[in-house]
């Protein structure tokens, strides 16, 4: 690997879907170290919330709020283009032209794998909006002619989790195929993609369209394959009660372990889903902004393949976390239905040298920062809906819904 190593002080950078769980804290942390922030969000995601009734646990400002809080408090600008991606090109290409970012930090797709399997319509435009936004990201590159380091965020769920005791390496992996001459012939391919969920399944497209790109038009990408986040807030988050970040806890967009955390905070059963024998990589959403300023300083010369990384700091198994939160929190266990297709019981092992080696102090589960999350949960508890927490997206007909029984 050529990386160059950069400053990110000074760099100009797009946050795509700066208004989400990850973009927002992203967006104030790049801020905060001396870079030039501009944010591109369609509000998508509050539009969803709209949709499936269900908000955000903590109140979350409008975007012009969030960025004069911000500027009250640091002095630093934001700014902000309400722009979709995957839609509308030409002023995308525009703002790149005017602005000429040095980098840019993808994370404006439909992110649920929930929400992607509700219906036709919610699988369609899962597909639709991901795969555009990409295309159009990497498109649009090419057609400015300028020099931008696109960092993506993708996910450690494109490779399944039956990898059968095998650490899954960054991104690549060496084989060797035979000819019918008998000659074996080493080659490296892109690690054999295993998605479940047409979610994850946008994701594994995505990682053709870089090798694409970065093959025909030398453009310069990192794909950063990210485990689950857990936490709510971060050193800048906790600045203002206006710079507050998501908190879902919804059966579509809630992630596991914060709905645990909320679940134990509001007096709900904890929904394990099947066995709880599932193991997943996770990492803090602290830890999710410094592996992207590590990312923006360590990027790849234009001879360089696509960068992957595994971005996760340690992995569980669902039943473990549930039990844990329950004996920190109170609460009780559930074992629901599994609504999703999924393997009752795996095993996981991830390599992540890359954010060790460039000096990652990885946050681990501890009972502090777990309390400090549900902490969040008890003081938001009144703005919680009950009815929304159910996970009601059901992978095939047949299933059920993960609806707890009465105990
Ligand atoms: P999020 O839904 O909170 O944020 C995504 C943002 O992108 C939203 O503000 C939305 O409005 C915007 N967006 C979506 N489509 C857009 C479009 N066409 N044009 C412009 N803006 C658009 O999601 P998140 O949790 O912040 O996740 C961000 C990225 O990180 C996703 O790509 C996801 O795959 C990846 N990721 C998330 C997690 C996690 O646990 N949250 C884990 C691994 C990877
Ligand atoms: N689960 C439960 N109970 C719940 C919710 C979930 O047991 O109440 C289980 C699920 O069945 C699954 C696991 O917990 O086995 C993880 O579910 P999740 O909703 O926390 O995570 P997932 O659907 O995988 O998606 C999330 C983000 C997605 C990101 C992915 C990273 O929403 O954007 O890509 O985590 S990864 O899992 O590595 O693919």
């Amino acid at each position: 690997m050529n990386s160059t190593t950069k400053k990110t002080k000074s760099q100009k950078i797009f946050v795509l879907g700066g208004d989400g769980f990850c973009g927002w804290p992203t967006s104030l942390h790049l801020s905060n170290t001396g870079c030039e922030v501009v944010i591109v969000d369609n509000l998508s995601r509050r539009n969803i919330d709209n949709e499936l009734e269900a908000s955000s646990l903590t109140p979350i400002y409008p975007m012009s709020t969030r960025i004069e809080a911000w500027k009250e408090k640091t002095g630093r600008t934001i700014t902000f283009h309400r722009i979709d991606i995957a839609e509308d090109y030409d002023a995308f290409l525009q703002l790149i032209k005017d602005e000429k970012p040095d980098a840019m930090v993808h994370f404006a797709e439909q992110r649920s794998a929930p929400y992607s399997m509700k219906s036709p319509r919610h699988k369609r435009y899962t597909v639709d909006n991901n795969i555009n936004a990409t295309h159009n990201v990497l498109c649009a590159i090419v057609e400015s002619g300028l020099d931008i380091h696109l960092v993506h965020l993708g996910t450690m769920g494109v490779y399944g989790y039956g990898t059968a005791g095998m650490k899954i390496p960054e991104g690549y992996l060496d084989v060797e195929v035979t000819t019918e001459q008998g000659t074996r012939i080493p080659q490296e391919i892109l690690y054999p993609t295993n998605p479940g969920s047409v979610y994850h399944m946008t994701k594994s497209q995505d990682q053709l369209l870089f090798q694409y790109y970065n093959k025909n038009d030398r453009l310069r990408i990192t794909d950063l394959h990210q485990g689950i986040v857990w936490g709510t807030n971060t050193a800048e988050t906790k600045l203002d009660d206006r710079l507050i970040n998501r908190f879902d806890y919804d059966g579509d967009y809630g992630t596991v372990l914060n709905r645990f955390l909320m679940q134990a905070a509001v007096d709900y059963p904890i929904t394990v889903h099947g066995t709880g024998g599932q193991t997943r990589a996770f990492i803090h959403i602290q830890d999710t902004v410094r592996c992207i300023e590590i990312a923006l300083k360590h990027s790849p010369a234009p001879e360089d393949k696509v960068f992957i990384f595994n971005q996760m700091t340690e992995t569980h198994r669902i039943k473990d976390l549930a039990h844990l939160v329950a004996e920190l929190a109170g609460g009780d266990v559930a074992y629901v239905d599994n609504p999703r297709k999924e393997a009752a019981e795996n095993e996981l092992h991830v390599t992540e040298d890359l954010f060790l080696s460039k000096k990652l102090n990885p946050i681990t589960l501890n009972n502090g920062l777990l309390q400090e999350v549900t902490k969040v949960a008890e003081k938001y508890a009144g703005r919680a809906d009950k009815s929304k927490i159910p996970a009601t997206s059901t992978w095939t007909d047949e299933q059920q819904p993960g609806i707890p029984k009465p105990l």
